[in-house]
């Protein structure tokens, strides 16, 4: 199978993953990417059968309202049932590395929000050790130099993503050549840095469930 074959076959396992949770009331959280973006597609269908949904990227949230699905602000909505998203890399314990993508800061507010973290992502996301894909980190324009000399004592190599602002108005630096293997005190570490606002690793609130898309067919893993 194509990885984009994949990718539809883990957005309709999404799909039926969440199926049971919806409801007249109930606002599902969005993710963003390739893989989100059919899952959005997917969604459409079952327009009729919730209320709306929160959008972890500008990108998305326009996405959804071209299938005529609502977009709520997180704040009006409390505590979300379910949020779906892609990610860049996934280990055998749900830990990630999201944020290719730039939206990293509201994935990982909206996952905080949500009791259930479902993982869409092709067989080449799968990982035994976290960071052959450059992990990024969302840091205040200002402190930016500053955050990438602690980045280096810390053994990556940051490199500053040019051209690109968040959503927040913020920029990345991605970490090159920086493998980890203790994802929960690394993204803690990662954090404490002054200037830093998020970075890529999800580790502390991982995925709950993952749909793998594999060439045997998808796979759940929680
Ligand atoms: C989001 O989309 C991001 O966190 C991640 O960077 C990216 C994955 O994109 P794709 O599904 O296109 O590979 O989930």
């Amino acid at each position: 199978m194509t990885q984009d074959e994949l990718k539809d076959a883990v957005a309709a396992a999404a799909l039926d993953e969440i199926r049971p949770l919806l409801g007249r009331n109930i606002v599902i959280g969005v993710g963003t990417g390739s893989t989100a973006n059919r899952f959005i597609d997917k969604l459409a269908t079952l327009r009729g059968d919730f209320r709306g949904a929160v959008a972890s990227s500008e990108a998305t949230a326009e996405r959804l309202r071209g299938h005529g699905i609502d977009v709520f602000e997180l704040n009006e909505t409390g505590t979300l049932p379910v949020y779906v998203d892609g990610a860049d890399e996934v280990n055998a314990h749900l830990h990630m590395i999201k944020g290719g993508g730039a939206a990293l800061t509201r994935e990982k507010i909206v996952a905080a929000c949500s009791e259930r973290f479902v993982c869409i992502a092709d067989a080449s996301k799968r990982v035994e050790r976290l960071g052959d894909f450059p992990l990024p980190v969302e840091v205040i324009p200002m402190a930016r130099s500053y955050v990438a000399r602690e980045l280096v004592k810390l053994g990556a190599d940051p490199v500053y993503r040019e051209g690109v602002v968040t959503d927040n108005g913020n920029q990345i630096l991605d970490c090159y050549e920086f493998m980890i293997d203790d994802p929960e005190s690394m993204e803690a570490r990662l954090n404490a840095i002054v200037g830093v606002v998020t970075n890529g690793l999800f580790a502390a609130r991982g995925a709950d469930v993952l749909l793998l898309g594999t060439d045997q067919g998808v796979e759940r893993l929680t």
